[in-house]
């Protein structure tokens, strides 16, 4: 037998919050894997170090970032873009932990996005005090496959906005292990980070990392 919670969800599924029409959120989706995937996150990262990207402009990023998979996401001042060699190491992005691209297509199925093959995962650690301003996923080639987002260790304030960047924003928390994933008419909308408070996490300590996986190719 199943039962509904006062919000109408299944008992046996997730719990998820419709942000917008083709934007969900799933609450601690990741909840049983978080020591996994981190120790995975790790690994790519002895490979891989976190280094702060320059926007095109020039300006450096808060955030500190690499990635994993068959294409690396990069911005530097010839602008943002994908590639298959991390411009650091001089060699291929680590492989994307099968776990991590296993999470990533099993929650964009539940969201309704099927045949998402993940080729690219950018990490991105916010240490207190970084943000990331309002932007568009918009370096991939196929825009009807959707973007999937693991949050883990500090909450932060996500701002889910529209078309252009001065429209109206909503704000809602993202917490350890939450998965959001956006697509269909809501894949370009504007969307950013809050800067993060301070604070310490029992699972990563004092900081926030963002999986951020995407079908680049
Ligand atoms: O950290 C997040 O939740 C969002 C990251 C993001 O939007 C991006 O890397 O493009
Ligand atoms: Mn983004």
């Amino acid at each position: 037998m199943t039962s509904l919670d006062l919000f109408g969800n299944l008992g046996s599924e997730p719990l998820r919050s419709n942000i917008s029409e083709q934007a969900t959120l799933f609450h601690q989706f990741l909840a049983k894997n978080d020591e996994a995937l981190l120790t995975d996150v790790r690994g790519v990262l002895k490979s891989a170090p976190l280094r702060h990207l320059q926007t095109p402009a020039g300006h450096k990023m808060s955030v500190k970032s690499s990635n994993c998979g068959e294409y690396g996401w990069m911005s530097d001042s010839q602008g943002y873009r994908y590639q298959r060699i991390d411009p650091v190491t001089k060699a291929p992005w680590p492989q994307m932990p099968p776990l991590i691209a296993t999470k990533a297509i099993e929650v964009a199925t539940l969201a309704g996005f099927e045949n998402f093959k993940p080729d690219s995962c950018l990490i991105n650690v916010y240490l207190p005090g970084a943000k990331m301003g309002l932007h568009q996923d918009k370096d991939e080639r196929d825009f009807t496959k959707p973007i999937v987002s693991f949050s883990f260790g500090l909450p932060v304030n996500f701002l889910w906005g529209g078309f252009k960047r001065s429209e109206k924003y909503q704000k809602f928390q993202l917490q350890h292990t939450d998965a959001l994933v956006w697509g269909g008419s809501d894949r370009l909308r504007y969307h950013g980070v809050q800067q993060l408070k301070d604070g310490v996490h029992p699972v990563t300590g004092r900081c926030r990392v963002n999986l951020t996986i995407r079908q680049a190719e």
